[in-house]
């Protein structure tokens, strides 16, 4: 089938550096595709071959497939991983990959396009048995009476939100008949000019939800499995800043009940590769809101509780291997948390990149650090502000509660302003302990001026 033995990274920070540990554990070469500002990173300096694509803005570096084809031309790469961000959920770019008779470490290009559009994946999903939010079926069409009807058989409150958005871009939630054909118009004419696809379809909007995503793995043989679930609940403006392994109070027959249709669904479309079925939880019940075809951020929680290489498995089934488990043999296991360690303020949330002075990760029985930091690296102003996730593993959740709070005590980022101490803060906030929060917990503990309280809980 597929058959390559460099890849080539098109990404950065600590996902390259990970992706970078996956190649070498393989016996696969690999190829360092940089940026002008990121000559200094840690996984440029390990890889077999290093390349410059561009400079530092990312839409002339990172996110530049003509660039990152050409680098892989030029250092003989048979594939490119695309990490998260970027062009990692691009399907002209994966098209494109495919088409040069390279081996794009994802799924393929039309699973890419199909859930890249709200529409269409929800429809694939619902087919295939997977419980969607009820709504729309499929795009709002451009009579105003025929929408009103919809939106009052949903039942208000409702969402509008773009076929082309997706983690949070391009949605408006309308509470009354009065405001509807306002909504649909503005969301409509914002999703053309930011998404290039002005379909917006209506479901019921979900007051509060938690955020589980399920896992999953499919290779190129029909075979898929489920990985056991993620509450990402903890978030502010759609940016996760705390995510956890099993999610609390939900029944495993639950989690496995939903992880089997995920399952059957990736063997239904076809899907291979990693990915992620985004899922919102209320009153007992899941709703599929959205598929990510990516490896995601915080895919080690999922690594910790399961003893699975999720790269690894990733590049081996785009070499066209099986999957080299089974269901039954995938035990979830304890209980795994991971901070999103941010160069950033920890009261105003402003980006503040700068000179490490001195970085000492933490250690220890159940931590594990993924950080491309090193003392005196720079963090450039260009990107993403995430420089170090920290996750804590234990047998039970105050075990790895208790083993995340030694960890941020010893971690020392001098130089960086970072978001080190909202976490320990929040390892002790109530809610947190109690588990089980919706995702608005964070924005209404801000809002309520928990960060400006001291240590008062
Ligand atoms: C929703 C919702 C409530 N009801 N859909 C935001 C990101 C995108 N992935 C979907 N989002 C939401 N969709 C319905 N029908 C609430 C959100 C939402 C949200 C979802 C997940 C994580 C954080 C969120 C923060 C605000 C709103």
């Amino acid at each position: 089938m597929s058959s390559f033995d460099t890849i080539l990274i098109a990404n950065r920070g600590e996902i390259a550096l990970r992706i970078l540990r996956a190649c070498r554990e393989l016996g696969l070469k690999s190829v360092a595709a940089h940026s002008d500002a990121d000559r200094s990173l840690r996984h440029v300096a390990l890889a077999d071959k290093r390349i410059c694509i561009g400079p530092a803005p990312s839409s002339k570096s990172y996110i530049d497939a003509a660039a990152i084809l050409l680098a892989a031309e030029l250092t003989g790469a048979g594939a490119i991983h695309p990490g998260y961000g970027f062009l990692s959920e691009s399907p002209d770019f994966a098209a494109r990959v495919e088409d040069a008779g390279l081996t794009f470490i994802g799924p393929a290009s039309y699973a890419i396009r199909l859930m890249g559009d709200k529409v269409s994946a929800k429809k694939a999903m619902r087919d295939a048995g997977v419980p969607c939010v009820p709504g729309s079926e499929g795009s709002l069409p451009e009579n105003a009476e025929t929408v009103q009807k919809i939106a009052q058989d949903t039942g208000f409150p409702i969402i509008v939100k773009a076929a082309g958005g997706g983690g949070g871009r391009g949605m408006r939630i309308v509470r009354s008949l009065d405001e509807l054909d306002q909504a649909v118009a503005l969301t409509r004419e914002e999703a053309g000019r930011f998404f290039g696809n002005s379909n917006v379809y209506i479901e019921k909007f979900l007051e509060h939800p938690r955020h589980v995503e399920i896992q999953i793995l499919a290779d190129k043989h029909g075979n898929a499995v489920w990985l056991g679930e993620r509450d990402c609940s903890m978030q502010r403006r759609h940016q996760k800043i705390i995510e956890e392994s099993p999610a609390v109070g939900i029944s495993r027959e639950a989690i496995a009940e939903i992880g089997e249709r995920c399952a059957k669904a990736c063997e239904t479309i076809g899907y291979s590769g990693a990915g992620t079925f985004e899922f919102l939880y209320e009153n007992g019940e899941f709703y599929f809101i959205e598929m990510n075809t990516r490896i995601q951020v915080e895919h080690p929680v999922t690594e910790l509780v399961t003893g699975i290489d999720l790269v690894r498995e990733q590049i081996s089934v785009a070499l066209g291997n099986p999957l080299s488990f089974k269901q039954s043999d995938i035990l979830l296991k304890g209980h795994a948390i991971e901070c999103r360690l941010n160069a950033e303020d920890p009261t105003t949330f402003q980006p503040s990149p700068g000179v490490v002075k001195q970085w000492i990760p933490p250690g220890g029985p159940g931590i594990r650090v993924d950080s491309h930091l090193y003392s005196g690296y720079v963090v450039p102003p260009h990107y993403d502000s995430l420089v170090a996730k920290i996750l804590a593993y234990g047998t039970s959740r105050q075990e790895a509660i208790d083993r995340m709070v030694g960890a941020l005590s010893e971690l020392k980022a001098d130089g960086l302003t970072t978001n080190a101490s909202l976490h320990s803060r929040l390892m002790g906030e109530q809610g947190f302990l109690q588990g089980g929060f919706d995702i608005h917990h964070l924005e209404r503990l801000i809002s309520g001026g928990w960060l400006k309280q001291g240590a008062v809980e």
